[in-house]
């Protein structure tokens, strides 16, 4: 067990991934790395808050408050904001892609700062709570809950009114980015019915910092890029347009929704520090965890599955994302035993000890090429909460000394070989650097 028992023995791990994030801070926020994604990620800069606090409460929460700055009036928070200091080019699509500023003027899109127009899973309630609990005296201090409840509220209902596309209480994803694992098998026979641009109407940046068969493939990317050019030309507006089949590309994703349950559990907290009633939030919270169950769940698979809303039926593929409603407060006791003997089955042990991103055993898996088979830090911090949360403490704890353990090796990797641990990806990546703090802390 790494807590307290090997504390001298964490002090280089600590100090190696706080100079990561002290590398990737701009001054208003933390970057995912520099070379491959130099602006603000949404679900990353959560997840860095989470690990920021450990350093410095102060710069996690103007890591949350810069993000939500960028919120658009129809409460949705961008899956990029971006950065005008940066050269255009630098990262593909970029702000002449997204043109939010103009395009997504109708739904709101802030004139000041240019943003992606997508989203990104909403893990920000719960990095807000814990950002609080690190430092609360300099969080009322600071005014902290009272400023950004307002902005997480609207955040919430822009999902729950404007997503729930199946309309059964599931925010619904519109393009493979938003659930953040971008090349997921899951996505393969959903993604089939989308014609891809041309290959040379767009130019791919990621290629110049990453080797090639650990990214997506080009035809991956004219699908991404056809899907998000549609929902642009329509002015980003999410109803009617989107309940039309003229968009080909809807899912329920259990990982999304997972952390949306387990975020709403974190706004009832911060209700109650506000002196606010918890209750609405606790009512949302059951109503997720229902629905992921009803609509989600597969009993002979022993995990949760994506639901394609186009082909209204489940998608059999298993990816980690349907091991992550173990990370949600109210889950059923039975539902999650059964989870965690599928992360620990044939399906999802890796030799390294880390949970990789997809089944093992499939065709489709791969360990190095991005979200099809290699390992992440966050779904492994995520996981490690859940097996902590349900009772399971001994698998949590082997978990986060494998998650240590790997990404002080590789150097703070963005991904790992599930098998070996070997590095993959970019390096100093800084979603690893920060929930490595929080696994140490
Ligand atoms: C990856 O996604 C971006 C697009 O959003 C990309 O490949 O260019 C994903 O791993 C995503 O989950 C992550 O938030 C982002 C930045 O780290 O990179």
């Amino acid at each position: 067990m790494l807590r307290n028992s090997s504390v001298s023995s964490s002090l280089p791990v600590a100090a190696a991934a706080a100079k990561v994030l002290e590398a990737n801070w701009t001054g208003t926020a933390t970057v995912p790395s520099r070379g491959l994604y130099p602006h603000q990620w949404s679900w990353d800069s959560a997840f860095i808050a989470i690990g920021l606090r450990h350093i410095s409460a102060l710069r996690a929460r103007r890591e949350l408050e810069t993000l939500l700055a960028a919120q658009w009036g129809d409460g949705r928070v961008p899956h990029i904001v971006f950065n005008p200091g940066v050269p255009a080019g630098a990262y593909f699509p970029g702000p002449a892609f997204w043109r939010s500023s103009t395009a997504g003027a109708t739904a709101g899109a802030p004139g000041g700062a240019e943003t992606s127009g997508i989203v990104q899973p909403p893990v920000h309630a719960l990095a807000a709570w814990l950002v609080h609990r690190a430092d609360p005296v300099g969080s009322w201090r600071a005014g902290f809950l009272p400023r950004i409840y307002p902005r997480l509220l609207a955040w919430h209902r822009y999902l729950r009114e404007e997503r729930d596309l199946g309309g059964h209480g599931l925010a619904a994803s519109l393009h493979p980015w938003e659930p953040g694992m971008d090349n997921s098998p899951c996505w393969d026979a959903p993604l089939a019915r989308v014609i891809p641009a041309p290959a040379d109407s767009f130019r791919r940046a990621d290629l110049s910092h990453g080797a090639g068969a650990d990214r997506p493939t080009d035809l991956d990317y004219g699908r991404y890029v056809a899907l998000a050019t549609a929902y642009r030309d329509r002015g980003y507006a999410d109803t009617p347009s989107l309940k039309s089949p003229a968009h080909p590309f809807a899912v329920e994703d259990p990982g999304s929704n997972a952390l949306f349950a387990a975020s709403e559990h974190a706004l009832a907290e911060i209700a109650l520090a506000l002196g606010a009633d918890p209750q609405p939030h606790l009512r949302r919270a059951a109503r997720i965890t229902r629905a992921l169950a009803g609509r989600l769940w597969s009993a002979a698979d022993g995990l949760f599955l994506v639901r394609d809303l186009r082909a209204d039926a489940l998608v059999p593929q298993l990816s980690a994302a349907g091991l992550l409603p173990l990370a949600v407060p109210g889950l059923q006791p039975a539902l999650a035993a059964a989870l965690a003997r599928t992360a620990t089955g044939p399906h999802f042990a890796a030799g390294s000890g880390l949970i990789p991103s997809y089944d093992l055993t499939s065709p489709a898996f791969s360990p190095t090429r991005y979200w099809r088979g290699p390992a992440w830090f966050n779904v492994n911090w995520l996981l490690e909460r859940g097996l902590r949360l349900h009772g399971y403490a001994d698998r949590a704890d082997a978990l986060r000394a494998a998650a240590v353990r790997t990404a002080y090796a590789t150097g703070f990797a963005e991904y790992a070989d599930p098998h070996t641990g070997d590095p993959r990806g970019s390096r100093d990546f800084s979603w690893t650097a920060a929930l490595t703090l929080d696994l140490l802390t």
